[in-house]
């Protein structure tokens, strides 16, 4: 049996072209890019390529900063705590405001913070499950440091109004962070549209290498290193350049700004097709206006079935889904996400989160939509929660 795999928002395949453009970098092309000699210099031109492909993705402009780390994780915990060290520690500002609904690696990096005595605001959700901009207005003062919000939520797919909400801190003076480490390859992400001051990215999520990620910093805005060590990235970022992920990120950025058009139309056509199907279900309902989310993503919601039944059925079944991001799935907690969105009790057990990418074909989608009618139909008879 082919298996089927339906969770693009925890990680992607690698896109063949992007390994192909990785292979000659690990016998051939391997010298230490900061090395005098040829098999060090031989690499320069290929890091300057994947660099200006990367530039390019998010519209940056040469005098930006886009320092390669190892992954979305870094990038984020590189923004907190250097913004900690500039603004806070040094008694300029007191204040960090976020959502509740972050990404565990910004989620507890603030509460890191929090436990520093740095006053950290989440700010509520508003009906739609996103933060608006009035919400963030009322919420700015002079104490503010940092704002940080992320562009697409990974569990949910919804897409925070990043232009407007960088746009406002623009106007005030105060530095902004997105995550979007869901966007990129979902969404456009231009920094000219949208003045944010960092922004973070993950090339594993848009079908390049995983332990390889960017972190845009705007000209002008100064950071602390979260490594100390050598001089790669200009001091900003110690250690040996990683530059197979390097061009395989390259690479695969090109490749997803090259194709958002299919994602926005083929993509979004077949996750439409899922979301209907499981919405004519009996019991099922789904988070968050499809208006408003990434093209790829559906939360759904089994009435009286545990997602993670759900997802060990389907599993067996030959799909792979998730109940939410695989970074808290060891938690009993109740998902930190749907609390925020205000999700029900009897609900909060039964998300099921199916994210797509450009490799998910309709045929596979026609067999997911016959998998979770057997699934619910068979979890349905033994649940506790489906009698009461
Ligand atoms: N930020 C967001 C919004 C994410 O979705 C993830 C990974 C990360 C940061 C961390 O990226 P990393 O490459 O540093 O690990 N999210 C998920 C997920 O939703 N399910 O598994 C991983």
């Amino acid at each position: 049996m082919q298996r089927i795999y339906l969770d693009n928002n925890a990680t992607t395949i690698v896109d063949p072209r992007v390994k192909e453009a990785m292979e000659p970098f690990w016998c051939q092309l391997y010298g230490n890019p900061n090395g005098l000699y040829e098999e060090a210099t031989e690499v320069h031109p290929y890091m300057r390529l994947a660099f200006d492909r990367i530039y390019a993705g998010i519209s940056a402009r040469d005098a930006d900063t886009v320092l390669l780390t190892s992954g979305a994780t870094e990038s984020n915990n590189t923004v907190i705590k250097s913004v900690w060290d500039q603004l806070i520690r040094t008694g300029r500002k007191t204040r960090i405001v976020t959502t509740p609904v972050e990404h565990p690696c910004v989620a507890n990096a603030c509460r890191w913070l929090s436990s520093l005595g740095v006053s950290v605001t989440y700010l509520p959700l508003n009906a739609d499950g996103i933060v608006d901009r009035d919400t963030l207005a009322a919420n700015l003062d002079d104490d503010v440091a940092l704002v940080s919000i992320m562009w697409a939520n990974n569990e949910t797919g919804l897409v925070f109004p990043i232009a407007e909400l960088s746009g406002l801190c623009r106007e005030r003076g105060i530095l902004f962070h997105t995550d979007a480490t869901q966007a990129i390859g979902k969404l456009p992400v231009d920094i000219q549209k949208a003045p944010v001051d960092f922004l973070s990215f993950s090339a594993h999520k848009f079908h390049g290498p995983k332990g390889v990620g960017g972190l845009f910093v705007r000209d002008g805005v100064a950071i602390t290193p979260l490594f100390h060590g050598g001089e790669q990235m200009g001091g900003l970022r110690a250690g040996t350049i990683n530059v197979p992920g390097l061009v395989g990120m390259g690479l695969a950025m090109q490749l997803a700004v090259d194709s958002l058009p299919f994602e926005d139309r083929e993509v979004r056509a077949l996750r439409d097709r899922l979301e209907d199907a499981i919405l004519a279900m009996e019991g099922s309902t789904v988070l968050g206006s499809r208006e408003i989310r990434t093209p790829n993503t559906v939360y759904a919601s089994f009435g009286g079935v545990e997602g993670e039944a759900m997802i060990w059925d389907l599993n067996r079944q030959g799909i792979a889904a998730s109940t939410g991001s695989a970074c808290a799935s060891e938690s009993l907690e109740p998902n930190a996400t749907l609390v925020a969105m205000g999700v029900e009790n009897d609900r909060i057990h039964t998300g099921v989160r199916l994210s797509l990418s450009r490799f998910t074909t309709a045929e596979e989608i026609a067999r997911t939509i016959e998998a979770i009618k057997v699934s619910t139909a068979r979890l349905r008879t033994i649940s506790p929660a489906a009698l009461a």
